[in-house]
């Protein structure tokens, strides 16, 4: 069902008035975007298809939003804000009863969440942030703290290189610019290893989140810099595209240069068997079933906390080869 706007006319003046649908939400109502007579429409705005993780939690909503009965519209920005901000106001014209997505940058949303705001349409963030301070324009963010995958990369690196005090070179792949896991997980490791001086990266450049890219930027590396002992890639797909160029030049990774990344896709998880990456921060992308369970409650008018953070741990080369097979993305 979608938020109906029900108009009445009164001796010539146009009354309307908004009649919330499912339960009535707090929000003034919206209203037809073709969700049947009772279903949930959910407006979903995807930053695009760059990485194995991203498939996975498209993937996850895809089947969540058809499984839990919600009528989705789900648009793929193809990395640019942009297109996220026309599928918002697309949402909006099409009077969903809910919109969420997966901001591709942090900043410069206010606008249109204003608008979805005035619109009486709830907006859920999923997996990433935005930095705006007025958190009314959104009803909660789920996702992970990525802050605290580049602690964890960080602290990886300083047990693993406990008592050594020759100088170490690492050298960064970051994310997509201005993304949160981007900067957060920049800073996150930033922090932890800046406690130790022999810790110094030489060089961070995006890899935009992409094999492609990845393997780009790390041939730049390979040919830049005269020692490279560590890489920390912001995702494994950019650490896969890094060992594809680490294998050209004729080193061994996990072994001449020591990798850690963030996600854990299969494709990660596979070389970290293999000892190619050396280890690996969980970020999972299987968000769908705890999105529909907000979305139902948003709609339902329902109190839900501001936000809602998704459990994840951490992987070394033995932890992968136990949990290979049963890996669902
Ligand atoms: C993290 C997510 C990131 C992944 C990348 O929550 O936004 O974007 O780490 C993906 O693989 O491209």
């Amino acid at each position: 069902m979608l938020r109906r706007l029900s108009i009445a006319v009164a001796g010539g003046l146009l009354l309307a008035s908004a009649v919330a649908g499912c339960g009535g939400g707090d929000d003034a109502g919206s209203g037809n975007g073709g969700g049947g007579d009772d279903k949930i429409t959910l407006g979903f705005s995807q930053v695009g298809a760059e990485s194995g993780w991203r498939t996975a939690n498209t993937k996850s909503i895809q089947e969540s939003a058809a499984s839990a009965g919600i009528d989705l519209k789900f648009s793929d920005a193809q990395g640019k804000q942009e297109n996220q901000i026309k599928a918002i106001r697309n949402f909006i014209t099409q009077r969903v009863d809910v919109i969420a997505f997966s901001p591709v940058v942090e900043s410069g949303w206010s606008t249109v969440l204003k608008e979805a705001k005035d619109a009486g349409i709830p907006v859920i963030l999923t997996d990433r942030a935005i930095d705006d301070p007025d958190t009314s324009l959104y009803k909660t963010f789920i996702g992970s703290d990525f802050v605290e995958e580049g602690k964890k990369a960080g602290d990886w690196l300083v047990k693993e290189y406990n008592g050594k005090t020759d100088p170490v070179n690492i050298v960064e792949l970051q994310g997509t610019p201005g993304a949160a896991p981007a900067n957060d997980r920049k800073s996150g490791f930033a922090d932890v290893i800046k406690a130790d001086t022999k810790f110094k990266v030489v060089a961070s450049q995006t890899g935009q989140f992409t094999r492609t890219d990845g393997k780009a930027v790390m041939e730049t590396f390979l040919k830049s810099q005269p020692k490279i002992d560590v890489l920390y890639a912001h995702n494994d797909d950019m650490g896969l595209g890094a060992i594809e160029a680490i294998e050209a030049a004729g080193k061994k990774p996990g072994t001449d240069i020591k990798i850690i990344t963030v996600d854990a896709v299969k494709d990660g998880m596979t070389a970290l068997s293999e000892g190619k990456i050396n280890f690996i921060v969980e970020c999972s992308p299987l968000l769908g079933p705890q999105l529909m369970d907000l979305v139902k409650k948003v709609n339902n008018g329902e109190t839900i906390p501001q936000r809602v953070l998704t459990e994840e741990t951490t992987f070394t080369p033995e932890q992968a080869k136990e949990v290979l097979a049963d890996r669902k993305y």
